[in-house]
This record gives C-alpha cells, structure tokens and sequence, in this order.
C-alpha cells in the first residue's frame, strides 16, 4: 500500500464510498462525474429501441414486453427523458440486476451482451439463481481488478496538480488569469 494516491484512485474511492451510501454495489460510471446512479437517457437506447438494424427495427435481444415499456418512456427522437436502468430496483445496483438481464431485460446493449458469450452468460445465471450469493464479494475484487485497467506507470503519466485538469491546463488557466488581473 502506498500513501500516493491518483486521481483515478481518488474517483475510484468516492465510487466505492458513493456505492456503499446507496446501499450496495452499484454502477453507472463509465463517464462517472455527473450521471445520475441507475438512470439511463433515451438518447443512448433510442437506437436500440427504434433502428437498431437501421430498418426501425428493435433489437432482438431486447424482452418484447419491456420494449414495450421502454418505448412508453422514450418516444421515437426523444433524446432527453431518462429511464430507470433496472426497473424495481433503479436506486440500487445490486444482484437483481443479474435476474433482469437474464429475461433480456438490461437497458442497455452491454447488458445484454453479456448473455452473448458463455462464461459471462453462465455468471450471469448463476447471481441470477443464487440470488447474488457472491456478488458483492466479486464486485469488490472487479472494481481493484478495473482499477489496474490502463494504469501509466514511470513518465507516461503526470502527477496532476489539479484532479480535474491535466497540468498543461492549469498552467494556461494561471497565464490567463495573471493577465486578466494585471
Ligand atoms: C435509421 O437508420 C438509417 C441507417 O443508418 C438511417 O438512414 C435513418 O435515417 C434512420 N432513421 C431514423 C428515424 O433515425
Ligand atoms: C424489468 C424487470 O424485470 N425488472 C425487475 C428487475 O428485478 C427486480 C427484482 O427482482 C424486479 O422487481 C423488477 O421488476
């Protein structure tokens, strides 16, 4: 353990900290800083819902009955309504979430791909059956796995002065506001 810390560690603490104040595992933070936990907006399913071959058409994957839901809450060009990611249980992410998707019933493609290949399929199923039995114990060994992800070791990287903002940043904003106040 060392005492540096990144700021990619920092967003991954607050994640944990964030998911553990809702109750549980939880996740929708591919882009992180800002979305809302278990909301989706139509703008990211319109395609699935309405033209997913572009033929508006719906993708197959997708539960008929919850497409039906799905197209009462994003009408056709609706870019801003947002839906719940998982029905019944959107302000926890938890094993439910595995039960849904096995019905086909995940918001997003990525959800239903996991159904597409074996091994991610059979986890599926399992949670899905055991009721998440060993889900919060894998989501915590996933999260310090993800954490490794792209990590820049030696000068790849820069050490940021500022968490939001890369250092070359920072220094054109100190340029511009010294002459600002001079
Ligand atoms: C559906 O997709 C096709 C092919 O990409 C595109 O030409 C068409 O304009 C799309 N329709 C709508 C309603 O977006
Ligand atoms: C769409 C859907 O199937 N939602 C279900 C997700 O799982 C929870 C818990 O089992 C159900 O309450 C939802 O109806």
């Amino acid at each position: 353990m060392s005492w540096w810390v990144s700021c990619a560690d920092i967003l991954t603490l607050v994640a944990r900290d964030a998911v553990f104040m809702i109750g549980g595992p939880s996740w929708d933070v591919p882009t992180g800083r800002g979305h809302t936990i278990g909301i989706g907006h139509c703008s990211t399913i319109s395609v699935r819902l309405y033209n997913f071959t572009g033929k508006g058409d719906t993708d197959p994957s997708l539960d008929p009955k919850y497409a039906a839901t799905l197209n009462k809450k994003c009408k056709p060009g609706d870019k801003k309504a947002a839906v719940e990611m998982y029905p019944g249980s959107f302000t926890k992410f938890d094993e439910d979430y595995y039960s849904n998707v096995s019905k086909r019933r995940g918001l997003f493609q990525s959800d239903a791909a996991l159904l597409d290949d074996g091994e991610s399929r059979t986890y599926v199923q399992l949670q899905s059956h055991n009721h998440g039995l060993t889900f919060a114990r894998d989501f915590g060994a996933s999260m310090i796995k993800m954490g490794y992800v792209g990590v820049l070791t030696g000068n790849q990287g820069e050490i940021r002065k500022r968490c939001a903002f890369v250092n070359l940043f920072v220094r054109k904003w100190k340029i511009v506001q010294n002459n600002y106040y001079n």
